[in-house]
């Protein structure tokens, strides 16, 4: 077997120090994909050392904005130059459709054109009033260093984006350790970085596991900052192993999100069935493996029978399949770790007194193609309550709970009851109350007659257990960067505070 060069450090890829491959799985068929090199501990600490020279005694830190402007203008016409090849790589790898692979093209490069223009966009600092005409005081902004990224299986590219984007316009150097299960379409992304020009040791990949890559890269203390994208049990490690060396740490650590429906927005036909079939997508695309999928229906009682009648017929119709297959609606799980997790949640609910709509278990071999694939069907469990692991946890998976709810009060406090805060839609025709549920929601994004939409002008992130930290908007570029204030006083005296 040749040895697999996956792994990008200053400047050259090249296979794992210890020669170590890892197959990837196609989650459609089970089958191998494709081999990659399984990086460690030596491979990890060259590609942080080549982001430190770089960052310390290189250029790029200390480039123009125009000309790392002009970079990620760049990066963003050659991803649509592949655009079919990273978006088949991206449904390949992950399992999810095409057309799903495309939106994530289009949208990395609207990301990387959107932190383009932000910097060129920017003055030079804020100029604070010292109180004095003697004084000149300037906040600057400056590129935190060398950036450790940390990224997970359900949307590869995108995730990698709203990382590297934002640090490179900043100045920064880094180290990428993508998903173990889905690293293909960042190594593709890598490769695009280098066309652009990007200069050797500036951007660095090591493909391998979360530990030890990932854990290597969270403690590394030459490594300034580290962006977690994962689970929660990952993420409070990753912050646990840099609080050693005290490095910043931004954290997306998924969601419980609820798509509380009033019975307001289901008065006409048109409404009901727009309403519903949001409600699928929130909680069906890409198998529920979204960290903000509306996976808690809240709907008011009053319409709930009509509604998850609806649903769960709707539901039952979605069409399975390799997310190549023209007509798939949607893919397989990522992995049969996924699988057994879906299953697991849905055996616990049922255990617990949920009742099942539809779905509940994988299709059968017969209805689906490949049927070696991690396929699970679309489930609704109804009956659900707050007590219940499936509504507590995130399932990642194809599984949409129904709660019920009497009076606004009750929907806010059924949507605010989670440890995590990431996302929620609020379904109403009654302005007010569609602006006052929305004030009153403790998630980072709050969708009003809409489920998923998001930009990259603004803010993604979470309240609670979803995070630390925004990623996309202003703030987004802000995390990867230091504030200095540089106070500068025209005319020096002595202050005389001691007498001799
Ligand atoms: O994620 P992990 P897993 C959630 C989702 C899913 C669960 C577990 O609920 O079922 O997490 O998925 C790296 N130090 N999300 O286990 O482990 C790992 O190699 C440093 C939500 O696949 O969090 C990968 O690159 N890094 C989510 C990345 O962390 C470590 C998306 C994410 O993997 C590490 C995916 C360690 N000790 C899963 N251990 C979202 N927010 O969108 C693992 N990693």
């Amino acid at each position: 077997m040749s040895a697999v060069e996956t792994i990008h450090v200053n400047g050259a890829w090249q296979p794992a120090a210890s020669g170590a491959q890892r197959e990837v799985l196609d989650p459609a068929d089970a089958k191998t994909l494709a081999l990659v090199a399984e990086g460690g501990v030596a491979d990890t600490d060259a590609a942080v050392a080549a982001a430190r020279r770089s960052f310390d005694e290189g250029t790029w830190p200390r480039t123009t904005v125009a000309e790392r402007a002009a970079l990620l203008r760049r990066v963003a016409d050659l991803l649509q130059r592949d655009r079919e090849a990273i978006a088949l790589t991206e449904s390949r790898d992950t399992g999810k459709t095409l057309e799903e692979g495309r939106v994530d093209v289009d949208d990395v490069t609207n990301a990387f054109r959107y932190f383009a223009d932000l910097v060129m966009n920017e003055s030079g600092g804020r100029v604070v009033d010292a109180g004095s005409p003697d004084v000149h005081s300037v906040v600057v902004y400056e590129p935190v260093g060398v950036c450790a990224m940390i990224t997970p299986w359900n949307y590869p590219l995108l995730q990698a984006s709203w990382k590297i984007a934002p640090a490179l316009a900043a100045g920064n150097t880094f180290v990428i350790k993508p998903s173990e299960v889905t690293p293909l379409s960042t190594v593709h992304l890598m490769k695009l970085l280098v066309e652009a020009g990007l200069p050797a040791g500036v951007g660095n990949v090591v493909t391998g596991s979360g530990d030890p890559v990932g854990a290597r890269l969270a403690e590394h203390p030459d490594v300034d900052l580290v962006s977690f994208t994962g689970g929660l049990a990952s993420g409070t490690k990753v912050m646990e192993a840099a609080a050693a060396s005290v490095k910043k740490v931004a954290l997306e650590l998924g969601g419980k999100n609820p798509n509380v429906v009033f019975a307001d927005a289901c008065a006409t036909e048109e409404g009901f069935d727009t309403a519903v079939d949001q409600a699928l997508n929130a909680a069906f695309i890409h198998s529920g493996q979204v960290c903000s999928a509306g996976a808690r229906l809240i709907i008011e009682d009053s319409v709930r029978d009509r509604f998850v009648a609806e649903l769960a017929r709707r539901a039952e119709r979605i069409k399975l399949g390799r997310g190549t297959e023209p007509g798939v609606e949607c893919g397989p799980l990522v992995s049969a770790a996924q699988l057994a997790k879906t299953e697991r949640y849905v055996a616990a609910a049922l255990a617990e007194g949920a009742s099942l709509r539809c779905g509940g278990s994988r299709p059968e071999p017969s209805q689906i193609r490949p049927a070696t694939g991690y396929f699970y069907s679309p489930t609704v469990l109804d009956h659900c309550h707050g007590e219940m692991s499936v509504v507590r946890e995130e399932t990642f998976g194809p599984i949409l709970t129904v709660e019920t709810f009497h009076t606004e009060d009750e929907a806010v406090a059924l949507a605010n009851d989670t440890e995590y805060g990431l996302a929620g839609a609020v379904w109403t025709t009654d302005a007010g109350r569609a602006r006052r549920v929305a004030g009153r929601l403790r998630h980072g994004t709050v969708w009003i007659n809409d489920y998923h939409p998001y930009l990259p002008q603004a803010e993604w992130g979470g309240f609670g257990k979803s995070g630390i930290g925004r990623e996309l908007g202003p703030s987004g570029l802000n995390e990867y960067r230091e504030p200095k204030h540089i106070y500068q006083n025209l005319a020096p005296r002595p202050v005389r505070w001691f007498g001799g």
